[in-house]
């Protein structure tokens, strides 16, 4: 019974004959679900969409067949009586019955759903998902991994998956028990897949929990669920479910790469401009351009400008290294020393330090921001 047209067209409507391609992946309902408590969902809403079907059909053909049949000019007259009648005495405790007695069994089904929300089995794998302002970040908390995961800005207006890609995917594996973290940084976000998980709000200091079991391999997105700022639209979501082995051998890859980084920020090594440059350019685009703008501009007076900023051209190095390391508490400008290591942060600051003309020739060496660190404590 429940016509799911999902990635189906709608026929016979002008709009979608017009305009086809743009709605080639419009939807009529809500996506596929493929863990069970979105299945859940998705059931009890198809039984609720049926059943104010169903009483919309009955009560408007009995409207339409009233209207016609007792017409005034077929000879009918408005009935006073009706009220002595039993049916005038009667409906008005028969139909409040009826209507109750349906409300209770949708009700009795959304129980079960919301007991089946609140399930505390213990997981397979915890996945931490921090929203902060305009990005996620995920900590698989087994492994100690994290991923950052900006908007991929690359992504031509004329694509499909503009504004809705990311750099980095939350990689998953089927058949898994997988619990959900949801905390935030600064403000409120919610962390929505329509098709995984249902959602709940990301609070700064609380963490909230939702979990689900991805049924199928596959490529799932969504959307930052609570107005956070103006970067609200721009902090996609994009899950990739993939088998078992598959995730084993991605996370086995990601503890190397991450090993291997770390050496290599900590080596004594003496890096040049270009190397740094380029580094920092890389790390500069993922972690600050979302409010200092790729062209080093900001967005004034929110977000200031780089370019040209005396923090930037002719203030000291070691107070630029300080705001980047520590933040400016009471501002958007966060602490980056804990996300960044030696290498990222000294290549930034050279970046920032020579992009967009800024021209100081200030070159920041790795050794140089871990002395910074030490003189914070
Ligand atoms: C969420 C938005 C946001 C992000 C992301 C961000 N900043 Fe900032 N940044 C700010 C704000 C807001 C200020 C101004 C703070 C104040 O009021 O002094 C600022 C100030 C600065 C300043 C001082 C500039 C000046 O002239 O006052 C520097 C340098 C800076 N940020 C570097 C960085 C670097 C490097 C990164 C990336 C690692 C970064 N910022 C990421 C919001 C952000
Ligand atoms: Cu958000």
């Amino acid at each position: 019974m429940y016509v799911n047209t999902h990635k189906g067209r709608h026929p016979g409507s002008a709009i979608f004959t017009i305009t086809g391609d743009a709605f080639a992946d419009w939807t009529l309902n809500l996506p596929e679900p493929v863990s069970p408590v979105t299945r859940e969902i998705f059931n009890l809403h198809m039984l609720t969409a049926t059943v104010a079907l169903v009483i919309m059909v009955i009560v408007t053909a009995v409207i339409i067949y009233s209207l016609w049949k007792f017409r005034k000019s077929a000879g009918y007259e408005a009935d006073q009586n009706f009220h002595t009648g039993w049916f005038g005495k009667w409906s008005w405790v028969l139909v409040p019955v009826v209507v109750l007695g349906i409300d209770l069994s949708i009700a009795g089904k959304a129980t079960k759903v919301f007991s089946l929300v609140e399930d505390t089995t213990p997981p397979e794998l915890t996945l931490k998902v921090t929203g902060s302002q305009w990005k996620w970040t995920y900590d698989y908390m087994e492994d100690d991994i994290q991923i950052v995961s900006n908007l991929d800005r690359d992504i031509a207006e004329s694509e499909d998956t503009y504004l809705r890609d990311v750099d980095n995917k939350v990689i998953l594996p089927v058949d898994t028990r997988i619990r959900f973290l949801h905390t935030a940084t600064d403000v409120l976000h919610a962390w929505w897949v329509p098709a995984l998980a249902y959602k709940k709000d990301a609070i700064p200091g609380y963490i909230n929990e939702t979990w689900a079991i991805i049924e199928k391999e596959g490529i799932y997105r969504g959307q930052c669920a609570e107005i956070c700022g103006t970067g609200h639209a721009f902090m996609p979501i994009v899950v990739e479910a993939v088998s078992k082995e598959k995730y084993a051998a991605w996370v086995d890859g990601k503890k190397e790469a991450a090993t291997a980084a770390l050496a290599e920020a900590s080596a004594d090594k003496t890096w040049s401009m270009d190397e740094l440059m380029a580094r920092g350019e890389q790390v500069y685009n993922t972690a600050c351009g979302a409010c200092h703008q790729p062209t080093g501009l900001g967005l004034p007076p929110a977000f200031p400008a780089l370019k040209g900023s005396a923090f930037t051209t002719t203030g000291e190095i070691s107070a630029h290294l300080d705001i980047i390391i520590n933040g400016k508490p009471g501002t958007a400008m966060a602490a980056w020393g804990a996300q960044l290591n030696d290498l990222e942060i000294a290549a930034v600051t050279t970046y920032e330090r020579n992009a967009w003309g800024n021209d100081t020739g200030d070159m920041v060496q790795p050794a140089e921001v871990k002395a910074a660190r030490s003189n914070n404590k």
